[in-house]
C-alpha cells in the first residue's frame, strides 16, 4: 500500500447536524470521510466525539481537515465532496474557496443543501470547467441524514456513476416484497439488502427540483391531517389522546405513513409543564422555510392546478396570523346557531363510528388527489425544463427514508409501471376505484364543514379539483367569452379545429371573424 495516497474517499464540507449525520452515515458503510467545517473548533468536536470505534468493523472513518487545501489533499482523485452548507450564497462561497484551493475540473462538488433548483441550474453551468458542480435533494431530516434518507440526485450522468455506489449504499432501504422502509440501522451496524432509495432523477436541476415538489406534497399531506384532526376535535369532541388512537388505527391501514405515525404520537403527548396535552400548549402559528412556497410559484408559473398544496401554503399564512384572527373570531360570525362555528351536534356511538370513518375517506381521498397535483406538475415541469422523468422510480425512491413516506407510495409507484405515461394518478384503475368507493364521505366531511364554519381549505380543494378534473365541460367558455368582450383575446370553437381562433365584434355588429 502506498503510505502517501490520500485516505478519503468522499469529504463533506459543513458540519452542522445534517452534514454531521450524513458523514457518520457514509462513515458507517465503509468510506473515509474528509471532514471539514468554517468553524474548525466544530470539526474537531465533532471528530473527537465519533472515533474510529463508533464505525465497528466497517473499515469507515472521519479525517478532520482544518483547512480547505489540506481537506482537497486528503482526498482520493478524481474527488468527491459533499457540500451541506445554509442554501443561498454559501454554496457559491464555498464553491469559490475550493476552486481556489486546487479544486481539479473532475472534481465532483454535490450540494445536498435545499437549494432552489433553478440556482442548482445555473451553477452546475457557471461552473463547468473548474468542477462538476451535482444537486443532490436529501429528505428524512436527521435521522434520515444519519441512517438512511431518501436521496434526489441531478446532474452530470458519468458523474452519477462515480457517485451511484455511496449514494445506494447510505440511502433508506425498503423491502422488495412488502415495499415498507427496512428497519433504521444503528451506528456502526448498517442495514444489509433492500432496494436503496436513490436513483437518477435527471440533469442540472432536476434533483433539487424534485426534491422541492416531495417538500410541496408534504405540506399538503400535513395540512390535510391537520384538517382530519380539527374536524373529530370540533365536531365529535374528542380528545386528542383519542385522536391519536384513531389515527394509530388508520396507520395500519391504507394511511398507513410516517406523518401518520408522528402524528399519533404527538397527540398522545403530554406538556411537561402542565400535564395538557402538548397540542394545546402549542401556539397555531405555523413556520415555513420556503419550499412549499417554491412549489407552489412553480405551479403558478406553469399554470398547474397543484391546488391542493398551495392551499397548504396559504393555510400556514393564515395560521400566522394569529393576533388578527383572535380579533376577527369575536367579530365575524360563523353559522347561524354556532357561535363562532364548529358543530353542537356531535355524533356519538355508531353515528360517532360512521363519522370518524368518513374523515379517514375524506383524508384518503384528499391524500390522492395532492399527490396527483404534484406528478402533474413533475410532468409538466419535465417538458418545459426538458428533463425525462420516471415516475415510477420517483415514488419508489420516495417509500422509505425521506418525510412522506408511506404504504400508499406502493401503489403510486405500481401505477407508474403499469401506465409510465399516465396523464394522471386519478386514471389509474386502483385509485380510480378506491375514490369512487370513498367519495361519498369526502363530500360528507367537505359538506359537513362548510355548513358547521370548520376551515378545511386542503380537503376543500382537493375536492374542487378531482371534481374540476372530472367535468367535462368547464364554464371556462363562457371566462373566454369576457376575455373576448373586453380585450378581443379570441376563442376556439367547440366545432371547429383545436388552433383556429376566432373574435365576435361585442361592440359593433356582433359579427364574427376568424383570426390569424
Ligand atoms: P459554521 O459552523 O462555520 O457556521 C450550516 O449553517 C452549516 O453551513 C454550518 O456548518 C456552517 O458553518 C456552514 N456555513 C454557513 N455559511 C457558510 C459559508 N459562507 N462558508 C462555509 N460554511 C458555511
Amino acid at each position: 500500500m502506498n503510505n502517501d495516497a490520500p485516505p478519503a474517499d468522499v469529504g463533506l464540507i459543513g458540519l452542522a447536524v445534517m452534514g454531521r449525520n450524513l458523514a457518520l452515515n457514509i462513515a458507517d458503510h465503509g468510506y473515509q470521510v474528509a471532514a471539514y467545517n468554517r468553524t474548525a473548533s466544530v470539526t474537531d468536536e465533532f471528530v473527537s466525539d465519533n472515533p474510529p470505534e463508533v464505525f465497528g468493523d466497517t473499515g469507515g472513518g472521519l479525517v478532520p481537515c482544518s483547512t480547505l487545501e489540506g481537506f482537497i489533499a486528503a482526498l482520493k482523485t478524481p474527488r468527491i465532496i459533499i457540500v451541506l452548507v445554509k442554501a443561498g450564497p454559501a454554496v457559491d462561497t464555498v464553491c469559490n474557496a475550493l476552486i481556489d484551493a486546487g479544486l481539479s475540473p473532475d472534481d465532483i462538488v454535490i450540494d445536498g443543501g435545499n437549494s432552489l433548483w433553478t440556482d442548482t441550474i445555473r451553477r452546475e453551468k457557471d461552473y463547468r470547467g473548474r468542477l462538476i458542480f451535482f444537486g443532490s435533494g436529501v429528505s428524512g431530516g436527521e435521522v434520515g441524514a444519519r441512517f438512511g434518507p431518501s436521496l434526489m440526485p441531478g446532474g452530470d450522468e458519468n458523474a452519477w456513476t462515480r457517485l451511484k455506489p455511496i449514494w445506494e449504499s447510505i440511502s433508506a432501504k425498503v423491502d422488495p416484497d412488502t415495499g415498507k422502509p427496512m428497519e433504521n440501522a444503528s451506528p456502526g451496524k448498517p442495514v444489509s439488502g433492500g432496494e436503496p432509495c436513490t436513483t437518477y432523477i435527471g440533469p442540472n436541476g432536476a434533483g433539487h427540483y424534485v426534491k422541492m415538489v416531495h417538500n410541496g406534497i408534504e405540506y399538503a399531506d400535513m395540512q390535510l391531517i391537520c384538517e382530519a384532526y380539527q374536524i373529530l376535535r370540533t365536531s365529535c369532541g374528542m380528545t386528542p389522546v383519542e385522536i391519536g388512537d384513531v389515527f394509530s388505527t388508520w396507520n395500519e391501514g391504507d394511511l398507513d405513513s410516517y406523518l401518520m405515525e408522528i402524528t399519533a404520537d404527538i397527540l398522545k403527548q403530554g406538556d411537561p409543564t402542565t400535564g395538557k396535552p402538548i397540542v394545546d400548549v402549542i401556539l397555531d402559528a405555523a413556520g415555513m422555510k420556503g419550499t412549499g412556497t417554491w412549489t407552489a410559484i412553480n405551479a403558478l408559473n406553469l399554470a398547474v392546478p397543484a391546488a391542493t398544496i398551495t392551499e397548504a401554503v396559504f393555510a400556514r399564512g393564515m395560521s400566522a396570523l394569529k393576533d388578527e384572527r383572535v380579533k376577527a373570531s369575536k367579530i365575524l360570525a360563523g353559522p347561524e346557531g354556532i357561535p363562532g362555528g364548529g358543530s353542537n351536534d356531535q355524533p356519538s356511538g355508531d353515528a360517532g363510528e360512521q363519522f370518524i370513518a368518513t374523515v379517514h375517506d375524506a383524508l384518503y381521498c384528499a391524500k390522492i388527489c395532492a399527490y396527483a397535483q404534484g406528478f402533474q406538475l413533475m410532468s409538466a415541469a419535465q417538458v418545459e425544463y426538458d428533463w425525462k422523468f420516471n415516475f415510477g422510480e420517483i415514488a419508489r425512491i420516495w417509500r422509505g427514508g425521506c418525510i412522506i413516506r408511506a404504504r400508499f407510495l406502493q401503489k403510486i409507484t405500481e401505477a407508474y409501471q403499469r401506465a409510465p405515461n399516465l396523464d394522471n394518478l386519478l386514471l389509474d384503475d386502483y385509485f380510480r376505484a378506491r375514490i369512487e368507493a370513498a367519495q361519498s364521505g369526502w363530500r360528507q366531511v367537505v359538506a359537513h364543514a362548510a355548513l358547521s364554519g370548520i376551515p378545511t381549505p386542503a380537503f376543500a380543494s382537493a375536492l374542487a379539483y378531482y371534481d374540476s378534473y372530472r367535468t367535462e365541460t368547464l364554464p371556462a367558455n363562457l371566462l373566454q367569452a369576457m376575455r373576448d368582450f373586453f380585450g378581443a383575446h379570441t376563442y376556439e370553437r367547440v366545432d371547429e379545429e383545436r388552433g383556429k381562433v376566432f373574435h365576435l365584434d361585442w361592440s359593433g355588429d356582433r359579427s364574427e371573424a376568424e383570426m390569424s
